[in-house]
């Protein structure tokens, strides 16, 4: 796909592509919201995807993704003179660059890292094994409470935010997976053994996740987190995919 220049002296129109289930699309949402961004958002239908969408925007065909600049058209036909990005991680880097006044990327070299390193270690350590158990694919949370235990020991001193005294998009990328979470262990919903996910949330009761989890609480009382998340749908949704196996 031929990608086209940009003028970033321009405002330049930004649409995102989701899905209200996907915590990937929802990080996005988050960094957004954060950084006050008007935008337009277009759910893509993920169980029967149009065409257009693999063809114009992302062609691995997942959410997020987002079109910048170019002419403001209907997010359903998609101009050639947009700059099309994918993958979470990515998107939320960019958002955080194109506006720095929200503080979402600290200019500090080091503490960039952090927020960098923070990110990676939720997607292999704690998203990943954290999908295992929830679809099925292993009958443990082991895995996934070492993910926890992992997160816990990068968390800043105060355990306020993921890294330094703000919000940046280290905390928007495991947000979204915290909010999850909390469904999973106050539901049972998931393709686990029945019982497994309250065992979890009783486990994370112990003191020694006590940091996690007052991080965890902080992040979903955050009014972008609130403005973003439909708890129920979530769980509902979630409820029918596992109870008809399409997941
Ligand atoms: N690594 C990607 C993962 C994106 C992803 O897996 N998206 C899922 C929704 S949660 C999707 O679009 N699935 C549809 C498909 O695979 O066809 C990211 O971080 O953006």
């Amino acid at each position: 796909m031929q990608q086209p220049t940009i003028d970033l002296d321009m405002p330049q129109q930004l649409t995102l592509y989701l899905h209200k289930l996907s915590p990937y699309s929802h990080r996005i949402e988050l960094a957004l919201a954060e950084a006050n961004v008007k935008y337009k958002a277009h759910q893509v239908d993920l169980f029967n995807k149009p065409t257009w969408f693999a063809a114009k925007v992302n062609p691995i065909g997942k959410v997020p993704a987002i079109t910048y600049g170019g002419p403001d058209v209907d997010p359903t036909e998609p101009s050639s003179l947009s700059f099309k990005l994918a993958e979470s991680n990515v998107i939320l880097q960019f958002v955080a660059e194109l506006y720095p006044e929200s503080g979402l990327l600290p200019k500090d070299p080091v503490e960039r890292a952090k927020v960098l390193f923070f990110m990676d270690t939720v997607d292999r350590h704690f998203d990943k094994p954290g999908n295992e158990w929830m679809y099925g694919r292993t009958e443990s949370y082991e895995g996934y409470l070492k993910g926890v235990e992992m997160i816990q020991g990068l968390l800043s001193e105060s355990g306020e935010f993921a890294v330094g005294d703000r919000y940046t998009i280290a905390d928007a990328c495991i947000a979204p997976l915290l909010s999850r979470l909390k469904i999973t262990y106050e539901t049972d919903i998931g393709a686990f053994p029945v019982g497994q996910g309250t065992k979890l949330g009783g486990e994370l009761k112990a003191p020694k996740y006590a940091k996690f989890m007052k991080y965890a609480q902080a992040m979903l009382e955050r009014q972008s987190l609130r403005d973003t998340n439909d708890e129920a749908y979530l769980a509902d949704t979630w409820k029918t995919l596992i109870t008809e196996r399409r997941v």
